[in-house]
């Protein structure tokens, strides 16, 4: 099987909710020596984005997007260690907090950014999902670091990372830290407009921006 028909497999695996298969597939890429990166974004990722394009046009409904949304997680976990793994012992750059925003638990994407950025050199503490903006301020004030992540799903839930940047500047602590947000919805258009310091498409994007931002 070459790489094209893996990545074809794969995506097939989350749109058949096949949990088995996708962890099976994620083993055989790992051992070909494919970049784990590269088996996300052009399998597991087109997978997923075609189980929410069948549920947005109601073709299906919750409880296959949280199966596809299972075996997609089954296969990004194994995939994501081995990214952590082979991360080069990059020298260390800023320190950051990361989260979903509150009232959204979509939670495979900023774990994605996340593992990208440890793998990078960055040191990141994941919160969590549905994270209130309190929260966000306060373990900006206690953990002091250089970069927050926030992130947003769905439309609802967008205007929440602008609450966290206005409760930032409630606390004084605003022009202390780097703000960059991202989600499928989110947009640079949206960023500029809510005042955060940077956007990140995807989790290379991410990794990019953040290091321009701590100026590295
Ligand atoms: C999987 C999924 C779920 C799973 C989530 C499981 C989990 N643990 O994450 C479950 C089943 C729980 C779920 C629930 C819901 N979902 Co949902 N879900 C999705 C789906 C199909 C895929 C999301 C995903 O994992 N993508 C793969 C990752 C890799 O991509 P990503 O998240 O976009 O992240 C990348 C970039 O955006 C970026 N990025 C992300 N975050 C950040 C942060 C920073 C700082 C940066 C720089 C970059 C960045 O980098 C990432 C890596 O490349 C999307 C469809 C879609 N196209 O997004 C719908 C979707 C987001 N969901 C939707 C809806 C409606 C819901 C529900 C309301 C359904 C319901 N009726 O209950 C609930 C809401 C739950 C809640 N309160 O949050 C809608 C949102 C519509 C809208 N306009 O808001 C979508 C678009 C589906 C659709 N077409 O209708 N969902």
């Amino acid at each position: 099987m070459d790489n094209k028909e893996l990545f074809a497999k794969m995506e097939q695996s989350i749109i058949n909710y096949d949990k088995d298969e996708a962890v099976r597939l994620a083993k055989m890429a790992l051992g070909k020596g494919i970049e784990p990166a590269e088996a996300i974004n052009e399998g597991f990722v087109k997978g997923i984005q075609a189980v929410g394009g069948l549920f947005g046009r109601e073709e299906i409904f919750l409880p296959e997007l949280v199966m596809g949304a299972e075996a997609m997680a089954a296969a990004t976990d194994i995939l994501g260690e081995a990214i952590k793994k082979s991360g080069r012992k990059a020298k260390y750059l800023a320190k950051g907090i990361a989260g979903t925003v509150q009232g959204d638990i979509h939670d495979t994407g900023i774990r994605l950014v996340t593992t990208f950025l440890v793998a990078n050199g960055f040191d990141i503490i994941f919160l969590g999902t549905d994270i209130p903006s309190s929260l966000f301020v306060e373990k900006a004030k206690e953990l002091k670091p250089d970069l927050i992540l926030l992130s947003a799903l769905l439309t609802t839930t967008m205007p929440n990372q602008k609450e966290v940047i206005d409760s930032l500047k409630g606390a004084g602590i605003r022009e202390n830290v780097k703000v960059l947000v991202g989600g499928a919805p989110i947009s640079q258009d949206w960023a500029d407009q809510i005042g955060a310091d940077g956007y990140g498409e995807n989790a290379s994007a991410a990794v990019e921006v953040a290091k321009k931002l701590i100026g590295g």
